[in-house]
């Protein structure tokens, strides 16, 4: 069960995405490949085979005597101790021949490649070194120094560590108050792994005191109750110390590989304590997630905001009369001429009829003129809006580091270069669209004179006038023209097609304006989504991670 949890655990962080520069953001991944690390090198193993020997590694400052410490335990020159600093850059696993099934197969230690024979310093693997003189159901595990000057040691040590089930740790009367092995110690604390101690070179007369000095030490940093073991400065002999130098920390190791309660109970107080520090480690990374969630939301509401506001700002312009004004409205007095077309549509359609078809067929045409300032009428009213849109948007993604990173190099503060020309495109496929509803609604009345007089280009025109100025809003003085244009043109048009037929056309033709130009300013609106959404970020992995470790809490 526990097993099952902490799997899931490991897929979990395994597909969290923290692409987005949060606060938070560094933290949580180091945070998610500790955490992987720890599942991988350590808890996953471990639990799969539970009743595995212990593997203890022997950890250290360089030149502390750990591998000195091994050889003497074993009997023999099984790792090469040194007075080069660092001596030992590859793992030398020591333990007893009955347990080499457990450690000849990659169930421990899964990266590293096993090797026999001559002394090898190769960090990518580690070498075996079976022995009767270690006690079955234990190994020590000879690990390159902690604090090293070698990237590659301080690493494998590292790696070595999250591996053990207990550390030994080997450290001098000289330098045990170094500050790098307390980190280390720290992080076995943190970690919840058991430990003892080896201080090793201790000078015979100072013994009670460095003794006392260090346990105290020991308390303070939570380390109270690992065992704590002397070793006297002696003369080396072969590379090694006095067998009885270190006959307390062999027959505490005897004892401990004996007794399989003892055992078993050393590896529950790890595993223990590294599910617990995973628990504390997976809150602190599913806020992390949470950021990213949040900083997600926040730079959608921003780009949103700004998107919504354009669409609104068009929808509005385009219907209020706003475009009704300056080279719209001369082009449309050169169309229609100010009072005659009215009177001429009254009195029945002769001279309009004349007017209309110079207007209309006239080179160039007035019509044409007309269109044509309409088209850049809604091309710089979209173009405005998107420009508006991009630098809201845009600035806040530039002043905020999750957006920064998603931009990269890019600066969307301006619409895309590429916007005058689908804009002029769409108002253009939006005008051949008005002209096929006036042609389809004008069938039957296609032969009648008025329809004739203006033609479908004229109709058109009309209509579009229409829909641009059907919301009023406009200020006194544009409103007796561009009102009038717009009246004008609706006069007309339910003259020549019927008051049922100009209110369907008018409703479609608006409709369509509104559906093209939406889709312009998503397109705008896509530069920033599109990121949004290749940014893999999951809205849910905090609280997903949450009801994991609680699940894992609630079993363990
Ligand atoms: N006199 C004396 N020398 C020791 C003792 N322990 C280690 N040495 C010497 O100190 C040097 C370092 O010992 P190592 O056992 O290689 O130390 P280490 O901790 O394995 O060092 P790295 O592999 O570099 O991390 C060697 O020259 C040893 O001979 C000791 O108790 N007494
Ligand atoms: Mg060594």
């Amino acid at each position: 069960m526990l097993l099952v949890a902490l799997e899931g655990l490991g897929e979990q962080v395994a597909a969290l995405g923290l692409p987005l520069d949060t606060a938070a953001a560094d933290s949580g991944r180091r945070l998610r490949r500790e955490v992987a690390d720890q599942l991988d090198d350590y808890v996953l193993p471990r639990l799969r085979r539970i009743d595995a020997p212990l593997l203890a590694v022997v950890g250290g400052p360089t030149g502390a005597g750990k591998s000195t410490l091994v050889n003497t335990l074993v009997g023999a020159r099984v790792s090469a101790a040194g007075v080069l600093r660092p001596t030992t850059r590859g793992a030398v696993l020591a333990y007893n021949p009955a347990d080499s099934a457990w450690f000849e197969q990659p169930r421990v230690l899964p990266g590293l490649a096993r090797t026999t024979g001559a002394d090898t310093n190769d960090p990518s693997a580690v070498r075996l070194a079976p022995s009767e003189s270690i006690p079955s159901g234990l190994a020590l595990l000879d690990a390159p120094d902690i604090d090293s000057v070698v990237t590659a040691n301080r690493e494998l040590a590292t790696q070595l560590l999250a591996a053990a089930d207990m550390w030994l740790f080997v450290t001098t009367a000289s330098r045990y108050a170094d500050a790098v092995p307390w980190d280390f110690l720290r992080s076995a604390v943190t970690r919840g792994t058991a430990v003892a101690v080896v201080l090793d070179r201790v000078p015979p007369e100072a013994t009670d005191e460095v003794r006392a000095h260090l346990a105290a030490m020991l308390t303070e940093e939570g380390l109270g109750a690992a065992p704590l073991f002397l070793v006297p400065e002696a003369t080396l002999f072969d590379a090694m110390l006095p067998s009885e130098a270190v006959d307390p920390i062999r027959s505490w190791l005897h004892g401990l590989a004996s007794d399989a309660s003892l055992r078993a109970a050393v590896v529950r107080h790890t595993l223990d304590g590294a599910v617990r520090s995973l628990s504390a480690r997976v809150f602190e990374l599913a806020a992390a997630a949470d950021d990213q969630a949040e900083a997600l939301a926040r730079l959608r509401r921003a780009v949103d905001t700004a998107y919504d506001e354009a669409v609104a700002h068009v929808d509005q312009a385009s219907g209020d009369g706003s475009l009704l004004r300056g080279e719209v409205m001369a082009r449309w007095q050169e169309f229609v001429g100010t009072g005659e077309l009215m009177r001429a549509l009254e009195s029945k359609i002769g001279r309009l009829r004349d007017r209309v078809t110079a207007a209309v067929q006239g080179k160039p045409t007035p019509g044409d003129d007309l269109a044509e300032a309409l088209e850049s009428g809604v091309e710089a009213l979209v173009r405005s809006a998107a420009d508006d849109a991009a630098e809201k948007a845009g600035t806040v993604w530039r002043d905020d580091p999750a957006g920064r990173g998603l931009l990269g190099e890019e600066d969307l503060r301006r619409s895309s270069p590429a916007l005058a020309e689908t804009t002029a495109r769409a108002v253009r496929d939006w005008q051949a669209y008005v002209l096929t509803l006036v042609r389809e609604q004008g069938q039957g009345k296609r032969m009648t004179a008025r329809y004739l007089a203006f033609g479908v280009n004229g109709l058109g025109l009309l209509v579009m006038i229409l829909v641009f100025a059907h919301t009023g809003g406009l200020v006194a003085g544009e409103l007796a023209v561009a009102g009038g244009a717009s009246a004008l043109s609706q006069k007309i048009l339910e003259a020549v097609l019927g008051d049922q037929a100009v209110r369907a056309l008018a409703e479609s033709a608006r409709e369509d304006l509104r559906r093209r130009v939406t889709g312009l300013l998503q397109a705008e609106r896509a530069r920033f989504t599109e990121r949004l959404e290749a940014a893999p970020v999951n809205e849910g992995a905090g609280a997903a991670l949450r009801m994991t470790v609680q699940d894992i809490e609630d079993t363990r």
